[in-house]
């Protein structure tokens, strides 16, 4: 079994995307091992988003993401982080297939749903940074 972490973004959560994203999620087989809703602080953002700080997009991803709650998830399945990768979909909801979380509920290649980790090593280390104690095992 292996572990992914998942974000709801602001903008799903507003629009009252929160049921059908983990419905989702719990239909392809994904167990929620750990979940909270939480209001990211700028310093969290920031940090989470550390790998982009000298993109362009950098601050308006770091206001997006501190608009409003999210909901973090620690989540368990065979082949975790690719299979949640697919169905979220394309990072610019223009070029996600049709059924995924991004073609379904984002609005652009920023407001874009949801988040997964992108390999099992940023896994551990998102997990680790919004789960302190997450056990892996
Ligand atoms: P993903 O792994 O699909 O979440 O995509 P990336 O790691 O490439 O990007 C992380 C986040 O940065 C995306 F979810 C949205 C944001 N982003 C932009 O706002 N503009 C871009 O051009 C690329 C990414």
């Amino acid at each position: 079994m292996e572990h992914t972490f998942a974000i709801i973004k602001p903008d799903a959560v507003a629009k009252g995307h929160i049921g059908a994203i983990l419905s989702l999620m719990q239909k392809e087989g994904f167990v929620i091992k750990a979940m909270c809703m939480a209001r990211l602080s700028k310093h969290e953002a920031e940090g989470f988003y550390a790998e982009h700080k000298e993109r362009g997009f950098f601050g308006s991803l770091v206001t997006f993401m501190t608009e409003g709650p999210v909901v973090l998830l620690a989540l368990e399945r065979e082949d975790a982080v690719a299979h949640w990768r697919k169905v979220m979909g394309a990072t610019n909801p223009a070029n996600a297939d049709e059924g995924t979380v991004r073609k379904l509920f984002a609005e652009s290649i920023e407001r874009n749903a949801s988040h997964g980790s992108d390999s099992p090593a940023s896994a551990a280390r998102e997990l680790g940074y919004f789960f302190r104690s997450y056990d892996l095992s």
